[in-house]
């Protein structure tokens, strides 16, 4: 009896080693990314009255053939970074004409648009933008459209929330810069995102990453509003409130929805030390952007009228609201370390 029972466990063993051996195989996973600028890939040049375009140059001069992709940065996201290291493929913008069924099957589709935001209402000056409300829905139709084919293994990235705050509570023309504070306004944010996680996990997502907030105090663009060019430290405690938040959501969700795997994405602290002594990770500028015209500031974009930095891998900030290529490389290693999804590239990891 006792070894037959030990025969099954092996058996079992075997069958479990076996069954994640088999999924390596990274060609058939895919990831769904909801988001904002920071991991827009083209939808926005398609939303033509949208404010928030990154089609002009100097955007993606450090990306492929260097003229401008949609990205709001010079070269890569940190969706990009932390998809490639995972060894998977680049999912396309979901406005990208050239989406058919197979291009999905086979890469997943982005639904991040600049602007976005947890709440409906965040953005509203920038026209035209999917708020997350909008991309789940995208998202579903997305199901409808290829009905027998998802319900294989995917990654869902949700990438949300700094604009819900710089255009949106942050600025006293939004009616939501009134009717709350700090601590009201996080509750909503947070409960607004708990049944969009929810609405999520209906539609099928297992695998969830959601990435935190960085210390958004100390974007360029909230430097300049400080006498001292300082960062704003009340914006970085509202980062870190809604961090604390949606850590306890995200593992309160993990714990209570069967079969899932959804984490937290931290990287404030790395990135706030990024900032407070650039010089240790070999960057000589993390106060201003790299992409500016000069003595007139802030801008709203760089653009081709803008002058450049000297050298782009010396500076934190791309633009006003952006890191750099390197910077978000930086952002993403650590992320992909503290998620434990460092050179595993596409194996068994959830
Ligand atoms: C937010 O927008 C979606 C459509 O994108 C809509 O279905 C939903 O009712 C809206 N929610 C609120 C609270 O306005
Ligand atoms: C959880 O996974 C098990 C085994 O794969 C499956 O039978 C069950 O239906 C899943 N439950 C949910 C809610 O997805
Ligand atoms: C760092 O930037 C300063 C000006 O901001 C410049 O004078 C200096 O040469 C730069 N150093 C390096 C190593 O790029
Ligand atoms: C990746 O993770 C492994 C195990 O957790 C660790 O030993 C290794 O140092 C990590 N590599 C990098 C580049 O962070
Ligand atoms: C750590 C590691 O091996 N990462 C590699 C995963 O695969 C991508 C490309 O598929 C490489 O660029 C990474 O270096």
């Amino acid at each position: 009896m006792e070894r037959r029972r030990t025969k099954l466990a092996v058996a079992v063993a075997l069958l479990l080693i076996f069954g994640l051996a088999s999924q390596k195989c990274s060609c058939d996973v895919v990831q769904f990314i909801f988001g904002d600028s920071l991991s827009d890939v083209g939808n926005n040049n398609y939303l033509t009255k949208s404010l928030a375009r990154a089609a002009l140059p100097w955007y993606g001069i450090d990306f492929g053939n260097g003229m401008p992709n949609g990205r709001f940065s010079n070269g890569r996201t940190v969706a990009d970074i932390i998809g490639d290291n995972m060894g998977l493929p680049r999912p396309p913008a979901f406005l990208d004409p050239t989406l058919d069924e197979n291009v999905i099957f086979k890469n997943g589709v982005n639904y991040a648009s600049g602007g976005g935001g947890i709440l409906n209402e965040t953005s509203s000056l920038f026209i035209q933008r999917f708020s997350l409300y909008k991309q789940i829905e995208l998202f579903q139709g997305t199901q409808e459209f290829m009905r027998m084919k998802i319900g294989r293994e995917a990654f869902y990235v949700v990438a949300m929330g700094s604009n819900d705050f710089i255009n949106n509570y942050l600025l006293p023309v939004y009616a939501d810069s009134w009717n709350y504070n700090g601590d009201t306004f996080i509750t909503y944010l947070i409960t607004t995102l708990e049944g969009q996680l929810r609405l999520l996990y209906s539609l099928g997502a297992r695998k969830l990453t959601f990435f935190g907030l960085g210390p958004m105090g100390c974007i360029p663009l909230q430097r300049i509003l400080t006498s001292s060019g300082g960062c704003q430290q009340s914006t970085n405690k509202l980062a870190l409130d809604f961090n604390k938040q949606s850590t306890k959501l995200l593992s309160d969700l993990a714990s209570s929805l069967p079969n899932s795997t959804f984490k937290f994405g931290d990287a404030y602290d790395a990135f706030q030390d990024l900032i407070n002594r650039p010089y240790l990770y070999d960057f000589n500028n993390s106060h201003g952007p790299c992409c500016s015209l000069g003595k007139i500031r802030p801008t709203l974009t760089c653009t081709p009228i803008s002058t450049l930095c000297e050298d782009r891998s010396k500076f934190v900030f791309w633009d006003e609201y952006h890191p750099t290529d390197k910077a978000n490389e930086l952002i993403a290693n650590v992320i992909l370390k503290k998620l434990g999804y460092n050179s595993t590239n596409g194996t068994d990891n959830p």
